[in-house]
């Protein structure tokens, strides 16, 4: 690797889509990326047309394979809707935007579970397939369904998000069999057995909650802490993407660092805040200022730099 930075690390990074993959193409840029796994929420997932779509590992996917649209972050860019338009004359018009690139991923995936192969090793065989470098790992092969209870009633994640475009006042989020799935073969392993674990600027809500509702996963952390580094999602109190200030209103917490702070106090002993923004009032995380909007893959390389910089341990890699 010509960065002086990589010397052999083993970086795990806990990833939900959009704003995890932005900071994927700068983590690749400094560290080799075989040495980097990826464990991704699956509380997003959801069946469309019988079809099984995991839009959190399809974004990271496409984004390594430098297939997903810059500005819009999900899809394959450039992708056409024929099908869409062919199964909306046949059902009426549908409010997710699967494209016709995009179906063969959710057709393969949805044939190969049925034929018996979990979630895992069709990741695997997508990340293979479109020469994806990092190991990329659901965090659960089992089923796992973040739910949102609203004033306009219970809403699958994507019927809230997407269809009812988070409108709907959020009254609590629960995670449909968190405490009965387990964690994919390896996520144990890649947390404790990594030189630093880097918690993505994804929304602490909907994309760690359903990944901390997976019995183990917050224990893993826990036993890390000291190696673990969150990166806020908030720029100026304000979400770069999705509907976390909303939720966060609608819960009760503030739409601050002081809630993300205290979401991540006790599974993380770093907290990355961008550079000049309000600090956390009461918090036993270390802070480190970087400029977190990493719109643009030379910024999330200049954050990924300085983050290993400061919060690897000094010397040899664990193993
Ligand atoms: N988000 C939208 O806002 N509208 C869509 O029609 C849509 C389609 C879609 C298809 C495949 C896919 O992997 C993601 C898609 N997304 C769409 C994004 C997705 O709903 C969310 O951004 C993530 O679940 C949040 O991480």
């Amino acid at each position: 690797m010509e960065n002086p930075i990589d010397n052999g690390s083993k970086i795990t990074l806990l990833a939900g889509g959009v704003g995890a993959a932005r900071f994927l193409r700068g983590l690749v840029r400094v560290v080799d990326p075989r040495n980097i796994t990826v464990i991704v929420n699956t509380g997003d997932d959801e069946e469309f047309y019988g079809l099984s779509v995991s839009p959190d590992i399809d974004t990271i996917i496409y984004t390594l394979a430098g297939l997903a649209p810059l500005e819009r972050g999900w899809g394959i860019d450039g992708d056409t809707f024929h099908t869409k338009a062919a199964l909306d004359r046949l059902y009426g018009e549908s409010w997710f935007a699967l494209g016709d690139r995009d179906l063969a991923t959710h057709i393969f995936r949805t044939q190969e579970l049925a034929r018996g192969r979990t979630l895992t090793e069709c990741t695997e065989d997508l990340c293979r397939h479109h020469a994806v470098g990092c190991r990329v790992v659901p965090v659960t092969n089992d089923r796992l369904r973040t739910l949102v209870d609203t004033d306009a009633g219970t809403l699958g994640f994507q019927e809230y998000l997407v269809k009812r475009r988070a409108r709907p006042l959020v009254r609590d989020i629960r995670f449909d069999g968190g405490g009965d799935a387990r964690l994919s073969p390896g996520v144990v392993e890649a947390i404790t057995g990594a030189d630093l674990v880097i918690i993505a600027p994804s929304n602490p809500l909907v994309s760690l909650g359903p990944m901390l509702a997976v019995t183990g996963l917050t224990e893993a952390l826990r036993e890390s802490a000291p190696s673990v580094v969150a990166i806020s999602p908030l720029i100026g109190n304000k979400a770069v993407k999705g509907p976390l200030v909303r939720m966060l209103t609608a819960l009760g917490y503030r739409s601050d660092n002081s809630a993300i702070a205290s979401f991540y106090a006790g599974i993380a002993s770093t907290l990355v805040i961008n550079r000049g923004d309000q600090r956390p009032e009461v918090t036993g995380l270390n802070l480190l200022e970087g400029d977190t909007l990493i719109i643009d893959p030379d910024a999330a390389q200049i954050l990924a730099g300085e983050i290993l910089e400061k919060c690897l341990k000094q010397g040899e890699p664990r193993r």
